[in-house]
């Protein structure tokens, strides 16, 4: 089999017609407005506003200085229980709080938080539950809010993958009292660089503003040691378009999930995630897959490396495991992790964005085929 011409990578952003974004430029020029609060940012709020149907939403320039406030503006201190299985960003946002992770294992379906494992991690000094909807899969969310509200805890969604997914038509950002969404450029949804927090409590919002502007409260008066996280007027604009086009993208992944499934049906060794139940409405931005070293003959670092021959860049998210990385080596974990731990041996993202082909899917559901035999 002949390489792709050129690379095929995890994702490619989703990039509106650029007139469309080019006219907003225009009207960026008129504004001679290009951050702080501007016009197309409250614009853009009130579209995701609507879109979530909540009015308790804020814009940040990415999704790590979301959470990191977020977590902050709650007053979350001591310990959290978290997942390791996730991107290291989870736990940073943790750390610039002087918060303690408490590592514990996933479930082996959808690899979110394991319920059981969450409620054996907690001490006295255990003051919220920091999931994350890995993949946008949800986490098991009647579980963790019982033992959230049964022990007084926060219950937190690091939501990065999860924009668009849908509980019984409900947007995932109700769940929890507090989500974090990521408009990363890597993102099915995106902004260039983006981060949203939604909440519950309206109460949060007055905090949350502050905290990503310096912490002023007007012109002469600072009422906490805020940072600078405001999203600006380019990426606004960006985002505000994506949003226009969420549905075919969401539609397009669904195609290339089906495509996938398809095309790598009864190949030993390859494992998909079980169907989400119909209740939700995933996002499909992420492809991952797990590869059985015994059953398909090579191991997941081997089919990696061969991809890459055929010009496929695949990625091992999320290997190493985040409390595997040297900065967090040093924090005690008591789960052994065993479930997170063989999954991050075996996962793989296979490429999936709106722009790739059917026929693209198809042929490195081929590559894979041959490279099996
Ligand atoms: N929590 C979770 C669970 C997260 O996954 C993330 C971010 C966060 C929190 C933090 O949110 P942010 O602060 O990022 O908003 C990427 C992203 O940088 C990161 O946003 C994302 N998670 C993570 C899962 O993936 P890398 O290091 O894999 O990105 P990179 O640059 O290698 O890009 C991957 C591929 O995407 C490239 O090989 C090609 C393609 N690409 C990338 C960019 C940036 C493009 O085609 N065009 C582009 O502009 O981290």
């Amino acid at each position: 089999m002949k390489p792709f011409d050129k690379p095929i990578y995890v994702t490619r952003p989703f990039l509106p017609p650029i007139e469309e974004f080019t006219q907003g430029l225009q009207e960026i020029w008129d504004n001679e407005w290009l951050t702080n609060n501007g016009p197309v940012l409250q614009r853009y709020t009130r579209q995701l506003s609507h879109y979530l149907e909540t009015d308790n939403v804020c814009l940040f320039n990415n999704g790590t200085l979301a959470l990191q406030i977020g977590l902050q503006g709650m007053g979350i201190t001591g310990e959290v229980i978290t997942t390791p299985f996730t991107f290291v960003a989870t736990t940073h946002a943790l750390h610039w709080n002087k918060i303690r992770p408490v590592f514990v294992d996933i479930e082996p379906d959808h690899y979110t938080l394991d319920p059981a494992k969450v409620e054996a991690a907690i001490t006295p000094w255990t003051t919220a539950i920091l999931a994350v909807h890995v993949f946008g899969y949800p986490c098991r969310h009647a579980e963790l809010e019982d033992i959230a509200r049964r022990h007084n805890l926060k219950l937190i969604y690091d939501a990065a993958h999860a924009f668009g997914v849908t509980i019984d038509g409900k947007s995932i950002a109700h769940y929890g009292d507090m989500s974090m969404f990521s408009f990363h450029a890597t993102k099915l949804y995106h902004s260039i660089e983006g981060g949203l927090l939604t909440f519950q409590d309206a109460g949060y919002k007055q905090t949350f503003d502050y905290l990503k502007n310096f912490g002023f409260k007007n012109e002469i008066e600072v009422v906490m040691p805020g940072t600078n996280a405001k999203m600006n007027e380019f990426q606004a604009l960006m985002g505000g378009l994506v949003l226009q086009h969420i549905d075919g993208i969401i539609e397009k992944g669904k195609a290339i999930e089906a495509a996938y499934r398809e095309g790598l049906a009864g190949v030993p060794g390859i494992r998909f995630v079980p169907q989400v139940p119909s209740k939700v409405r995933y996002n499909y931005g992420y492809m991952p897959v797990e590869v059985d070293e015994k059953e398909f003959g090579m191991s997941r670092d081997q089919l990696y490396m061969e991809l890459k021959k055929f010009n496929v860049m695949t990625r091992r998210y999320f290997y190493p495991l985040v409390s595997d990385f040297a900065c967090y080596r040093n924090v005690q974990i008591q789960d052994p992790l065993t479930v997170a731990r063989g999954v991050a041996e075996r996962i793989l993202c296979l490429p999936s964005y709106s722009d790739l082909e059917i026929k693209t899917v198809a042929g490195i559901c081929d590559q894979i085929i041959s490279i099996n035999k």
